[in-house]
């Protein structure tokens, strides 16, 4: 009975070692520190979610953009760096139409009162975006936890890194390739456009001045482009409109984003430019042939890649108290 104990306590230690070493995200990492975690952050999801549906978009947005800049390490949330009076993520022109702060500031006030301390905000925002999606009918996916929290937010890498709606397919193909992430994963990543809304300034040039002679973009299906620029975005100035990305399916997680992107109707130029790309477009095939729970499941593999990237653990940054600050 002894020489089992201590070999269990061998084993223990060993696989410590390795995981420390590793540095690796584990299935459950809080299940021991603070085994309610992922039940609270599912808990106040399915509470609030179904009141806000449109909240899931703004969510897995914002999983996106914190992933893509210094890693998944909540940079995304910050307020302030540790220099005051430097411009963080959140004020870079990608993260002005991110949603959703008070939504991932109020479970980790829950998680704080069940135990301080403990859980990272890069932790909250996967899995908040995570089970979210499944409330819009969407797959879900594994989120092994462990992240810590960044120190440090620059609206200047946000602006570099973060793909831009006028991106063309080399500029976005480059862009995920810097993540890891294959052209795969880029077709797949964009179906998340299969829910949510845009401001008009993220494609009104392709309705109004494509290239700087008040021409249109031709790639746009021009009814639609008549449709928007009667109904929705009435002047290139407007800034405040806004637009379903999946007409009539914006709350519904399926293969409809694909579908359109056939009939010349992907709101963005970097939605259009899957479709010119013979890879892309050949992988915009297969999933439209497939079921959707092939596009679910592979949607999944890829989220769970972009949820790995650049990910700090172990001992390198910390566990923010709060998700807007870095601890003093
Ligand atoms: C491929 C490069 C991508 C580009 C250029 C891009 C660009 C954009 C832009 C410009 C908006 C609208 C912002 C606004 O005008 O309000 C948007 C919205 C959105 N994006 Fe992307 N995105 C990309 C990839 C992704 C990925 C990888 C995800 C998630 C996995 C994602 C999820 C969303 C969602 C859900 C919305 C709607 C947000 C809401 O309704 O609040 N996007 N994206
Ligand atoms: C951070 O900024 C948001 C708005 O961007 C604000 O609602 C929140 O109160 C701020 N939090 C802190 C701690 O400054
Ligand atoms: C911004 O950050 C840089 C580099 O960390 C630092 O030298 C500078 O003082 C900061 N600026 C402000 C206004 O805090
Ligand atoms: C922010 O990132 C830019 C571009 O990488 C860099 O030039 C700048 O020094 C960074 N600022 C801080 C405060 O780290
Ligand atoms: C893509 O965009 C980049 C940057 O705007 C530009 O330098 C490049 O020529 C474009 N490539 C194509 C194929 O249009
Ligand atoms: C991404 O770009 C950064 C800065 O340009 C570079 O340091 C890094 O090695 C690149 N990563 C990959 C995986 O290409
Ligand atoms: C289109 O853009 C060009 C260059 O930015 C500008 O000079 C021109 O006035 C614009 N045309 C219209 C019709 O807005
Ligand atoms: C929207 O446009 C108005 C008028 O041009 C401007 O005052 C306002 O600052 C703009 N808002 C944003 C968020 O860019
Ligand atoms: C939620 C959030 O922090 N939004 C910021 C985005 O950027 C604008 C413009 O700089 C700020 O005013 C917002 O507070």
């Amino acid at each position: 009975m002894k020489g089992f104990w201590s070999l269990g306590l061998m084993v223990v230690g060993v696989l410590s070692i390795l995981g420390s070493v590793e540095g690796d995200l584990q299935m459950g990492f809080y299940s021991s520190s603070c085994p309610k975690a992922e039940k609270i952050v599912q808990d106040f999801v399915n509470q609030h979610i179904p009141n806000a549906p449109s909240l899931a978009a703004t969510l897995i947005r914002m999983n996106f953009h914190d992933c893509f800049v210094r890693g998944c390490d909540g940079s995304v949330l910050l307020n302030f760096t540790s220099s005051s009076g430097n411009q963080t993520e959140k004020v870079a022109v990608p993260n002005r139409t991110l949603r959703g702060f008070g939504f991932i500031d109020a479970i980790k006030s829950l998680i704080e009162a069940e135990c301080p301390g403990v859980v990272s905000c890069a932790d909250i925002i996967a899995l908040a975006a995570r089970d979210s999606i499944v409330l819009t009918g969407g797959p879900s996916w594994k989120v092994p936890t462990g992240r810590r929290d960044g120190l440090l937010s620059n609206a200047s890498e946000a602006l570099a890194q973060i793909p831009a709606p006028t991106d063309n397919i080399t500029i976005l193909i480059q862009k995920f390739a810097n993540k890891s992430l294959d052209l795969k994963d880029l077709v797949l990543l964009s179906g998340a456009h299969t829910i949510g809304i845009a401001h008009c300034p993220s494609f009104s040039n392709r309705l109004y001045n494509f290239t700087g002679v008040g021409d249109r973009d031709p790639s746009l299906d021009s009814e639609y482009a008549d449709v928007l620029r009667s109904t929705k975005c009435r002047t290139q100035n407007d800034n405040t409109t806004i637009v379903e990305m999946d007409p009539g399916s914006r709350k519904t997680f399926d293969l409809s984003y694909y579908t359109l992107l056939l009939k010349r109707r992907g709101l963005f130029e970097s939605d259009s430019a899957l479709t010119r790309n013979s890879n892309t477009l050949t992988y915009i095939n297969q999933l439209l042939q497939g079921s959707l729970q092939n596009f679910f499941s592979e949607f999944a593999l890829s989220m769970e890649k972009m949820n790995q990237i650049g990910v700090k653990t172990g001992t390198t940054g910390e566990i923010r108290k709060n998700c807007a600050v870095v601890n003093s």
